[in-house]
């Protein structure tokens, strides 16, 4: 069913044998210069996807039940109400979507495990079906080439885990699966990220109430949320490093990304200061293995038991970071050196209002990284786009937005990899169209279109743009 539908995809043989004895010369390749925007060598090249989001199959190979089924079954919560019960149904259709990604060309994949499959109750006993299915999506990855980089918690969290993130046994029974995972695992999987986005699943589940499990509560009450999340993290780190030596360890991450509203030295030194101060509660806490001491203090700081730290600060092959937009710092007289300046109303952006259209957000988060805390390598996990995609009647769809959107990121990011700064990998979110939490299916994410009523992918624009990406290792 992979049914190549665009033009220059499928009908290029037609096109040869058309002009058959005719030698075309390659404008594209004879015009621009592909020595100024080439990635380095090696450099890998993926789509990234969360289980949740496409695999549908919820009730099947004994999966457990998660907040986000109770969550996305409670009126009023999505868009359309629509639920993750059957998504892009990736759990029957693994085979053709890992066919999409060798369409590609991909070299990796960014995909998560479902806790709930694995450990139906969150603890316990293992449930040998759901690791089997991991093992059958991950050999179809290897037999195609392609690097699996396993992300462990994506937000499903097993719904049978009594107060979740606001209790701490929630962050030991992560550890644990995350062992089991490893010890399993490891002999497919060489990339492992612990969680996606901690202030997604803490402060969006629990301060903000708009993401699974909704509830909205006190500072202080966020704040151990927050410290069982990264604490879940740096006992994740310890676990899977004592069950599979061999694995890199990492985490995906949506920092906030300070950028200089004007490239001096003032400015740049006030979007470091923004960048480790707002990631304070996380990334911060990770990379140095300490809260700041503005973090902790007032009366909300989170309890922290001996030890915490430690693990917290549990040294990482890689930093994933997850970029979708911009924070533009100035420096000035306050305290604190900067302040964050608003977006004007004029600012573009792209489908969801909270994609401010802001592409040097990849240098900078990866800049700014690196000049504070020198990581070894670091990935760009996630950067992607909604779109209002439309199917033409031709069935094409020309999502020129997308591209645009992605050439200029990527442009930024070879600024970063040509600075020599260790950036080892980029992940376009998505491969699909997907559920896309409370938008449902109302956002479209993907570089493949995808039909949900009959389930059938279409290569967009910006598939075919990717793959062009990924044959050159350069910006096309
Ligand atoms: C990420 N923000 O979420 C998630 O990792 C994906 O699961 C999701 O589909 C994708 O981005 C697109 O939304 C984010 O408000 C959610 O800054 C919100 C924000 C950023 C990322």
């Amino acid at each position: 069913m992979t049914n190549i539908t665009r033009r220059q995809f499928g009908k290029v043989a037609a096109t040869t044998s058309a002009l058959a004895g005719v030698s075309l010369p390659e404008f594209s390749l004879a015009q621009s210069k592909p020595e100024n925007r080439q990635f380095p060598p090696g450099f890998a090249w993926g789509c990234a996807t969360a289980a949740y989001q496409i695999e549908g199959g919820v009730h099947e190979g004994g999966r457990g039940t998660s907040n986000w089924d109770i969550f996305s079954h409670t009126p009023g919560k999505i868009a359309n109400d629509d639920t993750g019960d059957v998504a892009d149904d990736s759990y029957h259709l693994y085979k053709e979507d890992v066919r999409l990604l060798k369409d590609l060309g991909a070299g990796a994949y960014r995909m998560s495990i479902a806790w709930p499959r694995i450990f139906p109750n969150g603890k316990g006993q293992p449930n040998q079906a759901g690791l089997d299915y991991y093992k059958r999506v991950l050999d179809e990855l290897l037999a195609n080439n392609i690097a699996p980089y396993v992300t462990l918690f994506h937000w499903d969290l097993p719904a049978a885990l009594a107060g979740g993130w606001q209790s701490r046994a929630t962050a030991l029974a992560f550890a644990d699966y995350a062992g089991y995972v490893a010890r399993q695992l490891s002999d497919r999987v060489r990339y492992f990220m612990t969680t996606n986005e901690f202030s997604s699943f803490t402060d969006l589940g629990y301060k903000t109430g708009l993401l699974a499990p909704g509830l909205k509560l006190s500072p202080a009450e966020v704040n151990q949320a927050r410290h069982h999340g990264i604490l879940a993290h740096g006992l994740g780190v310890e676990a899977i490093r004592a069950n599979a030596p061999a694995a890199e360890v990492g985490v995906a991450e949506n920092a906030t990304v300070g950028v200089p509203v004007i490239e001096d030295h003032a400015n740049m030194d006030a979007a470091r200061r923004a960048t480790r101060e707002e990631n304070a509660p996380f990334l911060t806490a990770l990379l140095e293995g300490a809260y700041t001491e503005s973090y902790l203090q007032g009366p909300n700081a989170p309890h922290v038991e001996p030890g915490d730290m430690k693990a917290i600060g549990s040294p990482l092959d890689f930093v994933g970071l997850n970029v979708y937009t911009s924070a533009y710092v100035r420096a000035d007289g306050s305290e604190r050196g900067y302040a964050i300046e608003p977006y004007p109303a004029s600012f573009p952006r792209m489908a969801s209002p909270w994609i401010y259209l802001a592409p040097e957000c990849v240098y900078w988060a990866v800049r700014n990284v690196c000049e504070i805390w020198n990581p070894k390598a670091v990935y760009i996990t996630e950067n992607g786009c909604s779109a209002a995609d439309v199917v033409t009647a031709e069935g094409r769809i020309e999502d020129t937005d997308r591209v645009m959107y992605l050439r200029n990121h990527l442009t930024h990011l070879e600024r970063a990899t040509s600075e020599g700064f260790p950036v080892k990998g980029y992940f376009l979110w998505s491969l699909l169209d997907n559920f896309e939490w409370i938008d449902g299916y109302s956002k479209r994410f993907g570089i493949y279109h995808v039909d949900f009523k009959t389930q059938r992918r279409i290569p967009k624009l910006s598939a075919e743009w990717y793959r062009a990406v990924i044959a050159r290792n350069a910006v096309v």
